[in-house]
């Protein structure tokens, strides 16, 4: 896989990839990552990357032209075909777990990063394939979300992430929130480990910790749990969590 993100801040992205699962998948040159900053693109003196919006209004847009050519040096720097153009925006759809992994089959994923009020929206058009939210909330600017578009999908690609890593991964695959971590001490000020987890019976704590993702799933996010189908077991384990919550 190859990520090229388009922006105005390429040290945001290249720094901040650098930690971690992602910095070790480019290091182990498991994923390449470049950035296409278009103001290396513009044309004038003054390297103008944004302009005032055509009907007024306040702040202002990212102009097409220096965007196409970064966009054109990110695709010809690379011979890759199987890829796409993702704008991230509030306006684009939302991320999930499975459009990511969808997008992990490409070879060759270009993120543009719009900064300011937007971008002309001819660019968006003509040049994106898609675009992608992170959620209904509004931050500065899309670097922080091509890094977690980045990030979510580098720990998808086949030999990124150690066995112990990727099976824990196959728990938020089946749809449901995890269920609760213990560690050392056993006794505290604050609480106690649950006992099951301390006698060593596997079939006894797989049981438990089921029951529990699926009692968290059931209080914290019930849109979840209406997506997915319960095995009879599973439906018994929540009956028991529901029965004892009350
Ligand atoms: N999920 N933003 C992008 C500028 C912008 C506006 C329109 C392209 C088109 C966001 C989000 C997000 C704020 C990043 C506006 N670029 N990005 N920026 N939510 O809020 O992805």
């Amino acid at each position: 896989m190859r990520f090229d993100v388009i922006s105005l801040f390429p040290e945001m992205i290249s720094d901040a990839a650098s930690y971690g699962v992602t910095g070790r998948a480019i290091e182990r040159g498991l994923v390449g990552l470049s950035v296409w900053n278009p103001r290396d693109y513009t044309l004038d003196k003054h390297r103008t990357v944004d302009d005032r919006p055509y009907g007024g209004g306040p702040g202002m847009v990212m102009k097409c032209q220096p965007l196409l050519d970064a966009v054109d040096g990110a695709k010809q720097h690379n011979v890759l075909v199987n890829r796409k153009v993702i704008c991230l925006s509030p306006q684009g759809r939302l991320l999930s777990q499975e459009l990511l992994l969808d997008a992990s089959r490409y070879d060759q994923l270009i993120l543009v990063s719009g900064r300011y009020e937007g971008i002309d929206e001819r660019f968006i058009q003509h040049a994106c394939d898609e675009e992608w939210s992170l959620g209904d909330y509004v931050i500065s600017g899309g670097e922080l979300a091509a890094l977690i578009v980045i990030d979510a999908v580098t720990r998808l690609i086949p030999g990124v992430l150690g066995d112990d890593e990727s099976a824990k991964q196959d728990s938020h695959f089946d749809g449901l929130l995890d269920c609760p971590h213990y560690t050392r001490p056993e006794h505290s000020d604050i609480g106690d480990v649950p006992d099951v987890l301390l006698g060593g019976n596997h079939a006894d704590i797989k049981r438990w910790r089921m029951k529990q993702a699926l009692g968290r799933t059931w209080s914290r996010r019930p849109d979840m749990l209406e997506k997915v189908t319960l095995s009879a077991e599973q439906d018994a384990l929540l009956k028991e969590f529901r029965t004892e919550v009350v």
